[in-house]
């Protein structure tokens, strides 16, 4: 973590504009200080990408998209980074942030920076329009800075997910691990499942039944994971449901889209 640090601060001299990819479902949970912090200190510009929209609540996302426009200095798109016209979309809104630099002589360098697993490896496969980084639904895939030549006039750097250095708010470490930036083995499943059953019954709670078939107004988040246990047979012995089981079924579920599109964290 220190060494991706290290090499992404090094990098940034050589970098006009910071593409900061957020993933849509969790915008404030995907926002690391330390991205922030470090482009404050090159004073570089940069550009925020909602990115994974096609997952997303796209209700709420116009919301998030008009609260970040409403600050100053600060631009934003929404992005599939399977969406062919979304990427094309971000290049020219790249392009507008620093005119200045759309040369040969003066090519324009972005650097895409953000957490683990949120697409950066994707979006700059996409931009490439190839597939040169190694991408997978899992933290921590890249592992340094890689430089990548556009065209003439444009250089782009693919960089390691910098997850925070210290996560004192309990719903973004719940939203990072549901969302898969956090690895496995640091967080206890059966937590971040009653996580995510506490948003799904406060705003999707129609998503439950359509999947599960229970209707969960009178349920708490944990009798939701037990009933969805009891229907898919997840079970230790005799009549006891499995939790961790239910758990992965329903974070399972949840990432692969099969709720529909989900956003976990709405702006105030
Ligand atoms: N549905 C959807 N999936 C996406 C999108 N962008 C990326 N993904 C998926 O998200 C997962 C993570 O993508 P990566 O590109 O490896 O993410 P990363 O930010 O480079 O991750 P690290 O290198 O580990 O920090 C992969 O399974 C991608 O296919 C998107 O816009 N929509
Ligand atoms: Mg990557």
């Amino acid at each position: 973590m220190a060494q991706a640090k290290k090499s992404i601060a090094k990098a940034l001299k050589s970098v006009d504009l910071v593409v900061e990819v957020l993933d849509a479902r969790m915008p404030p949970a995907s926002a690391n200080p330390l991205v922030e912090e470090l482009r404050l200190t090159r004073q570089r510009p940069v550009l925020k990408v909602l990115n994974k929209s096609d997952l997303a609540d796209p209700a709420v996302t116009k919301s998030w998209l008009q609260s970040f426009r409403a600050q100053d200095n600060l631009f934003a798109v929404e992005v599939c980074s399977k969406h062919k016209s979304d990427v094309r979309n971000l290049i020219r809104e790249a392009r507008k942030q620093v005119p200045h630099r759309s040369d040969a002589i003066k090519p324009l360098r972005m650097m895409v920076m953000g957490v683990p697993n949120v697409g950066k490896s994707t979006l700059l496969n996409a931009i490439l329009g190839r597939s040169v980084a190694k991408a997978a639904d899992e933290p921590a895939v890249t592992r340094s800075v890689s430089r990548y030549d556009l065209d003439e006039k444009t250089i782009i750097y693919d960089s390691p997910g910098l997850m925070w250095s210290k996560l004192d708010s309990r719903e973004n470490a719940y939203a990072l691990a549901v969302n898969n930036a956090i690895g496995v083995n640091a967080y206890v499943p059966e937590e971040v499942a009653v996580f995510l059953a506490e948003k799904l019954r406060l705003f999707y709670a129609n998503r439950i039944f359509d999947r599960y078939g229970f209707d969960s107004s009178n349920l708490d988040a944990n009798d939701i994971l037990q009933k969805i246990g009891n229907i898919r047979g997840a079970r230790i012995k005799g009549d006891e449901i499995d939790l961790e089981r239910s758990a992965n079924i329903l974070l399972t579920d949840y990432r692969k889209g099969k709720l529909g599109r989900i956003t976990i964290q709405v702006p105030n």
